[in-house]
């Protein structure tokens, strides 16, 4: 009986040992997020990566998820709503465990961004705080709409939504002794981690497609050869 228990015991134990090497040896996919405030084109470019073509587009309400297949290897995108009221979104598609979250793609309006500037730096902030607990250290800010007349060029675009977030940086700062200690001690890594951040400005157009090879290089490079 004794002998019949330990056979049983050690079954299960290989067993159990077995599962457990199996499923954390099961691959993630790497997956690219894009992020932006409304209206940048973040579907057109999703739209452009998994189909191949930018299809007429309406507001997002919930994330489109897709396979991209590039020269380099698969990659799944997840096109997020850029309505304020979806910023939540990001942390939960982190949180995924079937995805392994490789890097952000910001898309911005560079139609629009001198005017904007204040409410896109804010969500900047946001998304590079989610990007920072999620251990996500690749940022493109793809400038699109770069067709549009009034556009401003990719380091133009970057050096505003920089200023500004260093402005909104500065102004939190000043009230972090209203927030909790934990948060606290979170906002004070994060700053910390700033640098640690590969950030790159690219201007294009997602619906024209010009500059769409320049974003695929960098999502490429930066997730199959670094
Ligand atoms: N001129 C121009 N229009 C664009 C470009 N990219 C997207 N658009 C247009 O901008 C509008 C919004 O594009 P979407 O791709 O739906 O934008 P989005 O970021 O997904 O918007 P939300 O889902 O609301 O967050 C659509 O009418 C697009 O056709 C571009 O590069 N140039
Ligand atoms: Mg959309």
């Amino acid at each position: 009986m004794i002998v019949q228990t330990v056979v049983l015991g050690l079954i299960i134990t290989v067993f159990l040992l077995w599962r457990l090497r199996a499923s954390n040896g099961k691959q993630k996919r790497k997956a690219v997020f894009l992020v932006g405030p409304a209206e940048a084109g973040k579907t057109s470019l999703f739209s452009q990566l998994v189909y191949g073509t930018a299809a007429p587009t309406v507001t997002s309400t919930a994330p489109n998820r897709g396979c991209w297949k590039s020269e380099d290897g698969e990659l799944t995108i997840v096109d997020l709503p850029g309505h304020p009221k979806a910023q939540d979104m990001l942390k939960s598609e982190f949180n995924n465990n079937t995805l392994s979250p490789s890097a952000v793609v910001f898309v911005i309006n560079s139609a629009t961004i001198d005017r904007d500037v204040h409410s896109v730096a804010l969500m900047y902030l946001n998304v590079l705080l989610e990007c920072y607990k999620a251990k996500v250290h690749r940022v493109l800010i793809a400038c699109n709409k770069f067709d549009l007349f009034t556009a401003v060029p990719a380091n133009q675009a970057f050096k505003l939504l920089q200023n500004e977030l260093d402005n909104i940086i500065k102004l939190q700062d000043a009230q972090v002794e209203s927030i909790s200690a934990q948060d606290e001690r979170l906002w004070d890594s994060f700053l910390n981690s700033l640098d640690s951040f590969h950030v790159e400005a690219i201007s294009g157009s997602a619906t024209k497609g010009t500059g769409l090879d320049k974003w695929k290089a960098w999502i490429q490079f930066k997730l199959f050869h670094l």
